[in-house]
């Protein structure tokens, strides 16, 4: 993945977009729109409360430019208000690319990623708000739990297939989902996720990169759209 990451920047260049915010082989951090982590609490729901379910889905897109594109999540890590590690079991019901299973996601491997159906086409090239939402992974708990860490792990700030806004919806005992939707802007490459009776606070590894807001993917030619298919597949 690294080599075709590396490729689609030398592409982007090539095309002679001005616009281009990010002209680095691998993303320039200083040139492109950040904010400081989180320091206030979420909103939306409270896992702290007691959930069975926790649904986490894309906010938005991911940095790629073809639409046969999904997002890579490595890793989700719960710990209950004891600091006892949960072991929830993991599913989808929106799809899954070949040999990249969605244990992936509960495997304990930092490592190892689940990756969504490609069809979704999470690119920013093919982006539009009905696409919020639409890559999802289920996790079970078996039994109504007090989640007071949620830590998810990306592929890093040079992943092309990492997103900067996530969602977190807190299910009850039936997967009755709570309409009250946690959806902030996280880091690429690790986000923990505090929580108590009060709320939840986000702590960011590294700072939200909004990588596709910098980019102008209408611009590719016809032929650029072609190689890129070509390259990319
Ligand atoms: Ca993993």
């Amino acid at each position: 993945m690294a080599r075709v990451w590396w490729l689609s920047w030398i592409f982007v260049r090539v095309q002679g977009d001005g616009e281009f915010l990010v002209t680095s082989p691998s993303p320039d951090v200083s040139s492109v729109s950040s904010v400081e982590p989180t320091s206030g609490y979420i909103g939306g729901c409270n896992p702290f409360q007691g959930v069975r379910y926790l649904r986490i889905s894309n906010g938005r897109e991911i940095p790629r430019w073809l639409c046969s594109a999904s997002w890579d999540i490595y890793e989700v890590e719960l710990t209950d208000s004891t600091g006892a590690r949960l072991a929830p079991s993991a599913s989808t019901m929106t799809g899954v690319s070949d040999d990249h299973p969605v244990s992936n996601v509960v495997d304990g491997d930092r490592s190892s990623f689940h990756a969504g159906d490609w069809d979704i086409g999470l690119g920013c090239s093919c982006w539009d708000d009905s696409k919020i939402g639409s890559q999802q992974v289920d996790l079970d708990l078996g039994t109504l739990t007090q989640v007071a860490r949620i830590v998810i792990v990306q592929g890093g700030d040079t992943d092309p297939w990492s997103v900067g806004n996530l969602r977190i919806e807190c299910g009850d005992m039936s997967m009755a989902f709570d309409p009250a939707v946690m959806q902030f802007e996280i880091s690429r490459a690790v986000t923990t996720i505090e929580c108590t009776a009060q709320g939840c606070r986000a702590e960011l590894s590294t700072p939200y990169l909004d990588i596709c807001g910098a980019c102008r993917c209408g611009t590719l030619t016809a032929v650029g759209l072609a190689l890129l298919a070509l390259l990319f597949g």
